[in-house]
């Protein structure tokens, strides 16, 4: 079934200018590209992005790291997108991420792994109206 996932690229990887690198993995991977946009979150924004870690005890790190600095928010297409998505990028740890993942090549630790993707069919529709309208994303 064709679906759509939503990911963005971390403050960490956008600092260190690894944009391009990511989405050529992205397109390369057979992924189309919906909808993109840059843009700089504010701690009330990744607060309600990540409301569902609320309990969690990272979750002010996270809010914190998130609206560090800018990500690239972007909307994402395939078959099976939103699983293979997730294997694509490696494990949430990057030093557990298999060889050749973006996560693997390009994230730090836990938290600064490069990227996020949604983890299942009812988030990838909340994270995707988060951040786009249908306006916004390519037929
Ligand atoms: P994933 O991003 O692979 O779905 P989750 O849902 O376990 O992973 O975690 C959401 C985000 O919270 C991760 N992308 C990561 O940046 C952050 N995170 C997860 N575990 C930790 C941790 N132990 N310390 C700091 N940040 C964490």
């Amino acid at each position: 079934m064709l679906e759509r996932t939503y990911t963005m690229i971390k403050p960490e990887c956008v600092a260190g200018r690894h944009i391009g690198d990511v989405i050529a993995r992205i397109e390369k991977g057979g992924y189309k590209i919906l909808g993109i946009k840059m843009l700089h979150m504010s701690k009330q924004d990744a607060g309600k992005f990540y409301e569902i870690h609320k309990a969690r005890p990272f979750y002010g790190e996270l809010t914190e790291f998130m609206s560090s600095g800018p990500i690239v928010a972007m909307v994402l297409e395939k078959e099976n997108c939103i699983a293979d998505y997730r294997q694509f990028i490696g494990a949430t740890n990057p030093k557990e991420a298999a060889a050749g993942t973006i996560r693997a090549d390009f994230g730090t630790d836990i938290q600064c792994n490069c990227v996020h993707a949604s983890d299942s069919p009812e988030n990838a529709k909340i994270e995707i109206k988060f951040f786009f309208s249908e306006r916004e994303l390519v037929g």
